[in-house]
């Protein structure tokens, strides 16, 4: 399997904005660890990465998706947006929303032992994200491998003002997604893996495994805690979390 290949084709869907058949199609062998090698080759000119997300750490999107894992995606410069900022959707093949618990590392964090309390004591601070998904490949028809190769579908992602995690139970922080001044959809953080600090450490040890590791100043989004709203020009997503606060992002 051509390993640049592939990530050549996901790159060029991503930059021409136009969706192309999943991976496994011509490649029924592609493993998530080949995904993993085609996504690490998509960060090639994106410039220094500013986080990491995660995706599928529902329990109830792991067994929709039939897998017991969740998986990783790198955060570069051209992923964020400012607050205030509005999503060109124009610049998106299909733009999904979904609200997030999202950490601020104060310090290092890296190994095959991270628990979700050594990420509580390296987190700087917490915040109420909204990330913008956008699958690269037609009608969201994709494999695991294939979701992971296209990096976990990241699209934009913004967020709110983070405090600091003292004295928060992050498992119980209510979420509530509105859509053009409609609540369409709600969940508490334990949604994320029982714990948003449990994805975090899971991702932490899994960097570990290509020795990599959560920076000072990463941005780590904890994982969708609800299903993602399908967006277009006009509309206004917001993000409210019960001590958080909220992050709005409008379309056009
Ligand atoms: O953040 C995520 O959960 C990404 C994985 C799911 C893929 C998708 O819905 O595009
Ligand atoms: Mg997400």
């Amino acid at each position: 399997m051509d390993v640049q290949e592939l990530a050549d084709r996901l790159t060029k869907a991503r930059t021409s904005i136009t969706a192309i058949p999943q991976l496994s199609d011509d490649h029924p062998g592609l493993d998530l660890e080949t995904g993993y090698a085609v996504q690490r080759l998509l960060r090639e000119g994106r410039g220094p990465l500013v986080g990491w997300k995660l995706g599928v750490t529902s329990r109830a999107k792991q067994q929709q998706v039939g897998v017991d894992s969740p998986i990783y995606g790198f955060l570069a410069g051209d992923h964020v947006l400012d607050p205030g900022e509005p999503l060109v959707t124009g610049e998106h093949i299909a733009p999904r929303c979904e609200p997030e618990i999202v950490f601020v590392m104060g310090r290092d964090l890296a190994g095959t032992r991270v628990s979700a309390t050594d990420v509580l004591a390296a987190t700087a601070g917490v915040a109420v994200g909204i990330e913008v998904l956008d699958s690269r490949y037609t009608d969201y028809r994709f494999t695991m491998p294939d979701v992971v190769a296209d990096n976990a579908s990241a699209g934009r992602y913004v967020v709110g003002t983070p405090v600091p995690p003292g004295g928060i139970d992050l498992r119980l922080v209510g979420v509530v997604l509105e859509h053009n001044g409609e609540v369409v959809a709600t969940a508490s953080g334990a949604a994320s893996l029982g714990h948003p600090a449990s994805a975090v450490a899971w991702l932490a040890r899994s960097l570990a495994g290509s020795g990599e590791g959560l920076r000072a100043g990463d941005i780590v989004l904890s994982g969708g805690l609800t299903a993602a709203v399908q967006v277009s020009a006009g509309d206004v997503v917001v993000a409210t979390a019960d001590r958080l606060g909220s992050v709005e992002l409008a379309c056009r």
